[in-house]
């Protein structure tokens, strides 16, 4: 890619838009336009469509998208499922008209279907009923990759999707309600600490088992894939190994220094039992994780010291 190229990220306040900007302007690219929220309604089919009508992007990185923990993935499955949907059918359908020469659309392991063989394969896709909880964003997300490969297949079309596991880093949502676990666990544990509890709280039974990838190795994987990857067949970005809930758990409180207690709050949720991508494909491509858990925690808690804590 030419550091010249005109790249457009939806998304680009979020954890993992976030991510690919500092990435992408770490690496000299300089022809970024940015847009938020407020700027351009990504749920506005007219007003998307002017934006690539006016700015003619060579490049598009679909991270634009309401997402949430499993809590809120439960509770709003209408929102998660209809603002999906149409954020990503604008910008993908705007995308083509605008004659983007490639668009990459992020989807997520939860795609999956909840009982898939582990570690999960490109070709587990909708072999088997989904994880109830998360179904909703996992149907708009299948109807985004399918959109995609229709393009590719009607129009010739070089949009490709990347299926992320669970991620975590600077700029995660650290709200109780609507937060993914990591950055739930790392804020309960400072609070726990902050205020000499006994105990944290933690969701479910901590049985379950969870693949999580720091957000700066996701945005390396993507960047890698526009310059090598030109399938319409999804590809699976994850870092290979996964631990159970209780362990995550442990691991944070000993990087946050809270020594107490955990409890088990079992009316919330497990969810899947186990989500494991297979990263056979993109290892084959020559691409892999290099930031360890223990490692992306402490900066993610760092992150989180300076920017939120107080
Ligand atoms: O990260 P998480 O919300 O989403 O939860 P999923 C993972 C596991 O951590 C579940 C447990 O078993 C939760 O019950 N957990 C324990 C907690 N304590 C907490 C807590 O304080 N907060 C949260 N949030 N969880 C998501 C989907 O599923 O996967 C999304 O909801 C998305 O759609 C994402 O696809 C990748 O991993 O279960």
């Amino acid at each position: 890619m030419d550091k010249s190229e005109k790249i457009f990220v939806a998304g680009y306040r979020g954890l993992v838009g976030g991510a690919l900007i500092r990435r992408l302007e770490e690496k000299g690219f300089n022809n970024l336009p940015k847009r938020d929220r407020v700027q351009l309604d990504f749920e506005d089919e007219s007003a998307v469509a002017k934006f690539f009508r006016d700015e003619k992007p060579a490049i598009v990185i679909l991270a634009a998208a309401r997402v949430g923990g499993i809590k809120a993935n439960n509770d709003f499955p209408v929102e998660f499922l209809l603002e999906n949907l149409r954020i990503q059918n604008n910008i993908i359908r705007a995308a083509h008209e605008a004659g983007v020469r490639k668009l990459l659309f992020l989807g997520s392991s939860c795609i999956y279907p909840k009982l898939a063989p582990q570690p999960i394969p490109e070709t587990a896709l909708l072999g088997g009923p989904l994880e109830p909880t998360g179904e909703a964003y996992a149907i708009a997300k299948i109807a985004g990759i399918k959109l995609c490969q229709a393009y590719a297949r009607e129009y010739g079309a070089n949009f490709i999707s990347a299926m992320a596991t669970n991620l975590y880093g600077p700029n995660d949502n650290f709200d109780l309600e609507t937060s993914h676990v990591l950055a739930a666990l790392l804020r309960k544990a400072h609070e726990a600490k902050m205020r000499k509890a006994h105990e944290l709280i933690v969701w479910g039974s901590g049985k379950p088992r969870r693949e999580f990838l720091h957000v700066d190795d996701l945005a390396s994987a993507c960047l890698f894939l526009l310059e090598k990857y030109d399938s319409p067949e999804i590809i699976n970005v994850g870092c290979g190994e996964d631990i159970s809930i209780r362990e995550l758990a442990e691991l944070i409180c000993d990087v946050v220094g809270f020594d107490g207690e955990l409890a088990w709050d079992t009316t919330k949720p497990d969810g899947t039992p186990r989500k494991l991508l297979d990263v056979t494909r993109l290892h084959g491509l020559g691409w892999q994780a290099t930031i360890p858990l223990r490692e992306g925690i402490a900066q993610t808690y760092d992150w989180f010291l300076k920017n939120l804590a107080h």
